[in-house]
């Protein structure tokens, strides 16, 4: 029975060195208690306050001491008639086996103040490979607790048929046990925090009638405080979409020339390397747009509870290798300028060499990234014809770009453990980068349209605001099957 009616608590309960004390971390938000790649690193049970709703009901999250010799503990169960005499008179096993007391201590303590047990399996590990598990069924069939498997150290994130896999063979090792309310993922280093809606719902479930209404209270505050969480890591990334859609540097024309020369070099046209004001531009615009990604992954740790920074020298080397990449002409740009240019490839060529005499800056310049555009490979930069001077500005293909960099962005901090430690770049695993792709493509979004349309930068955060929630909420919906 709960005690406190104002009061949830929720056991965190393991083998030792399986990850409690990493779990609660992320979980909480706050680094507690100590971690250590050994056993029996925690002590004794301590709690921490989960949540505080309004009504001033606290959901508790315990952190206890890892079972060591789970075999022995159990037998040892078994062979009393009275275990909570055991426990309380036997103080034989504190002096001769610290360990097996401890969990002694710890268990009794779940039995006495959980409402919920969160049992954590390290899932590098069959279940049928470590002799603890069924062990230590036995210890939590003797507590008599509704039981919420949490599958923790999954690796490296895997696409969701790959997890349910998973999950359905802890699911079905752990079926005799009725007390086992519940199996799922909620690794300590990588889960997602839309997992835990999840895991809310499980608790709910295993709670009795009369905690419900301390629950949904405590329920109700915690979604506030994600969407919260969300709405403003939301306006961060929209921010930054603004700044880079709107950033443009000024050429002087014969920069210009300059560009068209080094494309016309590129293909062959043109055998002297010139540079230009042009790449001196690019560079400019590039190293902002990696300033303000840096900034954002800072916003977005900060915002999420995480500690660290991002690391600029990071962000800088991925900018260059993609502006490298971009300002590379794909062969296939060589065939298109041609169709572009109405088939008058040698006629180009000679504008390029001439600096667009023939055909006029501008129209050439425009078939030139036009066609460039197409060929999806230098596809970096729109230049557009000014009254009285040319503009260079990121083009919708590399906006697109940068959407896909901020979902994804997002999704690492979004799956990021606090009690993995200091935030870490990482590359995104492709199956992501595939959905995001997807999703984004699918929206159709004209990029041009979004800047034309929209009346000031606040309207294009709008609008850029909507663009990366619909994204998120169906990567989410896509890889939990949830619904934020
Ligand atoms: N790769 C990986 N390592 C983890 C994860 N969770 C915990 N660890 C590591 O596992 C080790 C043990 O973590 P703890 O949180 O101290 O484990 P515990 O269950 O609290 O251990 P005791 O308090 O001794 O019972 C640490 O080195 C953690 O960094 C995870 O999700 N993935
Ligand atoms: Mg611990």
């Amino acid at each position: 029975m709960n005690k406190d009616p104002q009061k949830i608590n929720l056991s965190l309960v393991s083998h030792t060195n399986v990850g409690k004390t990493t779990l609660a971390r992320t979980l909480l938000g706050r680094d507690i208690g100590e971690v250590g790649d050994r056993s029996h690193v925690t002590i004794e049970p301590e709690d921490y306050v989960l949540l505080r709703a309004p009504d001033d009901s606290e959901l508790i999250l315990w952190d206890t001491p890892g079972f060591g010799d789970s075999v022995r503990l159990a037998e040892r169960l078994k062979a009393r008639s009275n275990p909570i005499g055991w426990f309380t008179s036997e103080i034989w096993d504190r002096l001769t086996d610290k360990s097996l007391w401890l969990n002694q201590q710890a268990i009794k303590h779940v039995r006495d103040k959980s409402l919920v047990i969160l049992y954590l399996v390290n899932a590098s590990e069959s279940p049928e490979a470590v002799p603890y598990v069924k062990a230590e069924m036995d210890i939590l069939a003797w507590v008599n607790k509704p039981v919420i498997v949490l599958l923790n150290q999954m690796g490296e994130a895997r696409p969701p048929e790959e997890e349910k896999a998973e999950v359905e063979l802890w699911g079905d090792y752990l079926k005799p046990y009725s007390f086992v309310k519940a199996v799922m993922p909620m690794d300590a280093f990588a889960r997602c925090w839309v997992q835990e809606y999840e895991l809310w719902k499980e608790i709910e479930s295993c709670l009795s009638d009369a905690d419900k209404p301390t629950f949904a209270s405590l329920h109700a505050t915690w979604i506030r405080q994600k969407q919260a969480l969300y709405a403003s890591s939301l306006e961060a990334m929209a921010a930054y979409m603004v700044k880079v859609a709107n950033d443009k540097e000024v050429l002087a024309s014969q920069s210009l020339i300059d560009r068209l020369r080094s494309i016309g070099r590129s293909l062959g046209f043109i055998k002297k390397d010139l540079h230009g004001a042009m790449e001196d531009a690019q560079v400019a615009l590039s190293t902002r747009a990696a300033d303000w990604l840096c900034t954002l992954t800072q916003r977005l740790i900060n915002i999420n509870g995480l500690e660290g920074s991002g690391t600029k020298a990071e962000i800088l080397r991925r900018m260059r290798s993609d502006w490298e990449t971009q300002a590379t002409i794909d062969p296939k740009a060589a065939s298109l300028l041609g169709a572009v240019a109405g088939g008058a490839v040698s006629g180009i060529a000679a504008d390029i060499a001439t600096g667009g005499a023939t055909l006029g800056l501008g129209a050439l310049g425009g078939a030139i990234v036009g066609a460039l555009g197409g060929a999806g490979a230098a596809a970096a930069y729109n230049v557009q014809k000014g009254h009285k001077e040319n503009i260079i500005t990121w083009s919708p293909a590399s906006m697109e770009g940068f959407l896909l960099d901020t979902v994804l962005l997002y999704l690492a901090v979004a799956h990021f453990g606090r009690g993995r430690g200091q935030w870490e770049d990482s590359e995104s695993p492709a199956f992501w980068k595939k959905l995001a792709e997807d999703i984004i493509k699918a929206q159709n979004i004209d990029f041009k349209a979004l800047k034309e349309k929209a009346a000031d930068a606040d309207q294009l955060r709008g609008e850029y605001t909507k663009i990366l929630d619909k994204t998120l909420r169906e990567i989410f919906k896509s890889l939990y099957g949830v619904t934020i």
